[in-house]
């Protein structure tokens, strides 16, 4: 098995070339939970749904999340009803979010739910939500508190970070604890290290299981020259006092990691990152195409 901690579009992406290296059925992904929210009295979950999505090859393929050609007839019509519209859920999107409300609602569990969702969209790869408790991402800010999306999404990430915090006391799955154990392989994906796969690695004995596990865990950096391929990695990594540089990453996954895959344009950081106990393999990871995504997963896998 191979295990891979998953956030959003990024690692999305990523396993969209593992998939075409190795079996599906063979990996297993875990995926953060951070961003979930109560939304129209639904629970939303836009990691969960983004890596099934895009496995599925129905994700919006320019933006990375929402159903593509998706409709938003419903979303126009709770606008018109004084219902928040600030959050783009088409037609298809909230037809995810219902049959979830409604199976968590009948007892299910978010892993039930997350199974269920993905094999009925024909995708091979096991998907475990991180813990089946609730541990949202907040993010403190000079304006306030506020809930990740509502600081990514409503507020455009305007405001400026001082904090990100885990709420709640939520603990990892026994199947994501095994996944871990029982791993031949476990890659951190290209994901943001604070609130995609921070969340994962702050959960009671997921940085122990990792440890202990005798797999090799392979992480790939997230930022390649001092940017973030997508979203707000940057001001997250500042307001935690990690650099927003490879490096930066390598410290976020330190005590962890075995091997940093880290960008051609970030060559001259290697020093730095072995320094701190981590190898460090130099490639292209811009994952461009699908050739490109084949050949990070290829390089990545066959280490
Ligand atoms: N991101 C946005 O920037 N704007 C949106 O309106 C938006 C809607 C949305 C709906 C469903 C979903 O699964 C994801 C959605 N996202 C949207 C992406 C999301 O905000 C983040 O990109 C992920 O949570 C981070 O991985």
């Amino acid at each position: 098995m191979i295990t891979v901690l998953a956030g959003g579009v990024g690692a999305a992406r990523f396993l969209e070339g593992m998939v075409q290296i190795v079996a599906p059925e063979t990996i297993t992904a875990i995926v953060n939970t951070g961003d979930d929210f109560i939304l129209h009295g639904l629970h939303i979950a836009p990691d969960l749904d983004i890596v099934t999505c895009t496995l599925a090859g129905v994700i919006h393929p320019e933006q990375g999340w929402g159903i593509q050609d998706d409709s938003f007839a419903c979303l126009e019509w709770l606008g018109r009803f004084g219902g928040p519209t600030w959050f783009q859920l088409g037609d298809r999107d909230l037809a995810l979010h219902i049959q979830r409300t409604a199976m968590l609602r009948a007892g299910a569990t978010l892993t039930d739910v997350a199974d269920h969702l993905r094999r009925a969209l024909g995708v091979a790869v096991q998907i475990l939500p991180m813990s089946d408790d609730p541990q949202p991402t907040h993010i403190i800010t000079a304006a306030g508190e506020f809930h990740f999306e509502e600081y990514l999404v409503e507020r455009r990430a305007a405001d400026h970070v001082l904090d990100v915090r885990f709420m709640g006391a939520a603990q990892p799955t026994p199947a994501v604890l095994a996944a871990i154990a029982h791993a031949e392989r476990i890659v951190i994906a290209p994901s943001n290290p604070v609130v995609s796969i921070g969340p994962i690695l702050a959960l009671p004995g997921v940085r122990a299981a990792l440890r202990e596990s005798a797999a090799q865990v392979i992480g790939i950096s997230p930022i390649v020259g001092g940017k973030a391929i997508k979203g707000p990695a940057v001001p997250l990594m500042h307001a935690i006092g990690l650099p927003a540089t490879a490096v930066g990453v390598a410290q976020a996954y330190q005590d962890v990691l075995d091997v940093l895959v880290i960008d051609q344009v970030d060559a001259h950081l290697q020093p730095a990152i072995e320094a701190l106990g981590i190898a460090v393999i130099v490639t292209d990871t811009i994952m461009r195409g699908a050739a490109e995504k084949a050949a990070l997963a290829r390089m990545v896998l066959h280490l």
